[in-house]
């Protein structure tokens, strides 16, 4: 085997952690990612019929049976995945009954995967129906979406349409708009049901006061996908105390989603 460090999966991971880490999003522990991958690529770099222990998940995944992904560890700090990927990253298998997840590598000194496993399997199965290219969920504490559903109402149709009105391609990149759940506690099954139920028809999930979902068919994507939600968060909240000289009209948002060859999600815009 060439060094699991050096693999793409591996190294994507730790790239978008650091990214995500240095844009301020993921203090301390914040932040989750899980990463799907094919075995034939994990075969590559990771014995696979050597199981170093096994973890049970809180609830069977037996959609998932099978399935290998790369996941950050829990309680593990983005900052710090580029210097040791083998203590804050795991690769592991959904076991064949889907009832124990079967380590393959890292999550060293006995560590465990995210205390956000809950949403994030739930997410991969309902993104998985949606779209069977489906690879990636990406959780971050976005600063500008979280202060943003503070002082904007959590509709998600206008929260979608504020953000679509903020920077003139948000409506290119995520023409199926955001959704929007209650406060719920983190890392409960009840918070990962209520994100899965979104999932199934968007790809994006904010949590008022604590931050964003993304789900995605590369890491690159879902991570862009994130930026731009966050981008016009983050000009909403720098004009919205602001008077406002003028901004972009329904009738420009329809010529756009009608130029780029997009669909807005209806109820969005009036009809
Ligand atoms: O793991 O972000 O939502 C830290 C979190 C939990
Ligand atoms: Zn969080």
């Amino acid at each position: 085997y060439i060094g699991t460090v050096e693999a793409p999966f591996i190294r994507e991971m730790s790239e978008v952690t650091h990214n995500m880490w240095r844009n301020g999003w993921d203090e301390r522990n914040g932040g989750n990612v899980s990463y799907i991958i094919d075995e034939s690529e994990v075969a590559k770099y990771i014995d696979i019929h050597n199981v170093l222990r096994t973890i049970k998940p809180t609830f069977p995944v037996h959609d998932l049976a099978g399935k290998y992904f790369v996941v950050t560890g829990s309680g593990k700090y983005f900052k710090n995945v580029m210097a040791d990927s083998e203590l804050n990253l795991g690769v592991l298998r959904v076991s064949k009954k889907g009832e124990e997840l079967e380590v393959l590598w890292g999550l060293r000194d006995g560590g465990v995967p995210t205390s956000e496993l809950p949403s994030h399997f739930m997410s991969h199965m309902a993104r998985l129906k949606a779209d069977p290219n489906h690879r990636v969920v990406l959780h971050t504490h976005a600063t500008n979406v979280i202060a943003m559903t503070f002082i904007h109402d959590l509709d998600e149709d206008r929260f979608t349409k504020t953000l679509w009105e903020m920077c003139t391609e948000c409506l290119v990149v995520f023409p199926d708009g955001v959704s929007v759940i209650p406060w719920i506690v983190p890392g409960t099954t009840e918070i990962g049901r209520a994100t899965s139920e979104k999932m199934k028809s968007s790809r994006v999930v904010i949590w008022p006061q604590h931050g964003i979902y993304g789900a995605g068919t590369t890491i690159d994507e879902t991570f862009g996908l994130i930026e731009t939600v966050e981008k016009a968060a983050q000009v909403y909240m720098l004009i919205a105390h602001l008077p406002i000289k003028q901004s972009i009209t329904e009738l420009q948002l329809r010529d756009l989603a009608k130029a780029f060859g997009v669909t807005p999600k209806p109820g969005v815009l009036k009809d």
